[in-house]
């Protein structure tokens, strides 16, 4: 009797075909006699949140098609369709690599689930083939926003997350294990595996990190806040502009959809000028956190500064005539709830941020025609409301908002970095500039209540 075949599948982008993707589809053949592979559409990535995927299905398909491994292709549209799929062909093992362990245990009760070791290292020579499409971030830091970051970037296509960087050993490995990437305590070899450097250090560690990555012709994203000093920023900007590098500031609520949207309503003029902007984003934290113990940098501006500074900045600009900052502090001497007041030529805004105060988390854009309220998490920006003198009229928008968000800045670096977009930078560098100095004014201002 014939023995019975054993039928694989597994699905992908497959998007700028690259080793990681052959090794993974080599390995699905070996696993059986029969592979079919689905490759999924623009329609089904998008819902998944999958961002920046540059090649048409034709493309993939082709690409797919060239590794002689598939048996037959099939196109994956909808979320359910891998669990229709496996009883309809009739699998015997559903194989995908090892970033997605345990993400589709609820088959096992249907077929053999298979997870393939990620291909870490894509090499450069298999790289420079393709023209260098896939940038190979390296992120530095293993704390809570590097930990976030990870998972974002694997739906971004286009980006390969090479490995992380920590100067202690163990935190290096226990984080790159957790994550299946390459853990790294050597500098060098770091940067020599690198396209991209991703900084998520503590705030204090983000300038020399930013100067050591563009000295090694490095690309970098670099968390909030960038750096806390205004001639710091002017030279890290000037230094990446003269190497043709890309500096970008990692403010997620700038890059995603619905603050973009956000302020395209309230710059269209429906709601006339702008007179008044209150931006408010209280987080309480434990006592004994990073934020509410490190004296030297911790405290609320700094750590939620940036958010609640950036939709003035985006609706006014970076002159304003005048600026305060009064403070709640702690014993330490951290403030625990800050109040910024500026004065612009053209109207007033207030911002305040707390770790250690809780308060109404909400974004109000004032103008001489109506205004515009956003609730929290107003810096995820997924609905606002426009309301009139009218009460009787209000226009409701909505966009989506995906995971933790940060896949929208580094689908945006990516876009940017290939010259796919043409569009302007979401947060320039004059306003990252502005915000370190408004950090080093707010420094000044501590100085002063600590005399
Ligand atoms: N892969 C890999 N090594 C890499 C990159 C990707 O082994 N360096 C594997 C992935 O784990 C996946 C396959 O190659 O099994 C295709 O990867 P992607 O095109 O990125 O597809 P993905 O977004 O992972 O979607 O329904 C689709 C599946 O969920 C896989």
């Amino acid at each position: 009797m014939e023995k019975k075949k054993i039928k694989v599948i597994t699905y992908g982008t497959f998007d700028l075909f690259h080793q990681g993707h052959y090794r993974l589809l080599q390995r699905a053949k070996q696993l059986g006699d029969y592979l079919i592979v689905g490759i999924t559409t623009e329609g089904y990535d998008k819902t998944r949140g999958k961002l920046g995927v540059v090649d048409s299905i034709m493309t993939r398909i082709e690409n797919v098609k060239k590794t002689g491994f598939a048996d037959e292709i099939i196109i994956e549209d909808s979320p359910g369709q891998k669990f229709s799929d496996v009883k309809k062909y009739n699998i015997d093992i559903f194989t995908v690599g090892s970033d997605w362990t345990g993400q589709f245990d609820y088959l096992k009760d249907y077929c053999k689930v298979v997870y393939l070791e990620r291909t870490k290292d894509i090499s450069s020579t298999m790289l420079r083939e393709q023209k260098q499409h896939i940038q190979r971030i390296g992120i530095i830091g293993t704390g809570r926003i590097a930990g976030r970051f990870v998972p974002e970037a694997k739906l971004v296509s286009g980006v390969s997350t090479q490995g992380v960087y920590n100067p202690h050993k163990e935190s290096a490995l226990k984080f790159a294990e957790e994550w299946d990437i390459n853990a790294y305590t050597d500098k060098e070899e770091f940067y020599r595996d690198i396209d991209v450097a991703y900084i998520a250090s503590p705030h204090e560690t983000h300038y020399e990190y930013i100067k050591e990555a563009l000295a090694h012709g490095k690309h970098v994203i670099c968390e909030k806040p960038l750096v806390l000093q205004r001639k710091q920023a002017e030279e890290v900007f000037a230094e990446a502009k003269e190497k043709g590098l890309l500096l970008f500031e990692g403010i997620k609520t700038a890059y995603c959809p619905g603050f973009q949207k956000l302020l395209g309503i309230a710059c269209s003029g429906i709601i006339g000028t702008i007179r008044n902007v209150e931006a408010c984003f209280t987080k309480l934290e434990s006592p004994t956190s990073r934020e509410l113990t490190d004296r030297r940098f911790g405290g609320s501006f700094r750590e939620l500064g940036s958010y609640v500074m950036l939709p003035i900045l985006k609706l006014y600009g970076t002159e304003y005539k005048k600026i305060e900052f009064d403070s709640i502090r702690d014993e330490n001497g951290l403030d625990l709830f800050t109040r910024v007041s500026l004065r612009y030529a053209t109207g007033i805004a207030t911002a305040t941020c707390g770790l250690g105060v809780k308060s109404e988390g909400r974004l109000l854009i004032s103008g001489t025609l109506g205004y515009i309220i956003v609730e929290a998490p107003w810096w995820k920006t997924s609905y606002f409301e426009v309301h009139y003198e009218d009460a009787g009229r209000v226009d409701k928008y909505s966009e989506i908002f995906l995971g933790d968000g940060l896949r929208y800045e580094i689908s945006d670096f990516v876009a940017l970095l290939n010259h796919h977009e043409k569009n302007a930078f979401k947060l320039t560098r004059g306003e990252s500039i502005a915000l370190s100095g408004i950090m080093e004014r707010f420094a000044e201002g501590e100085q002063l209540a600590k005399c």
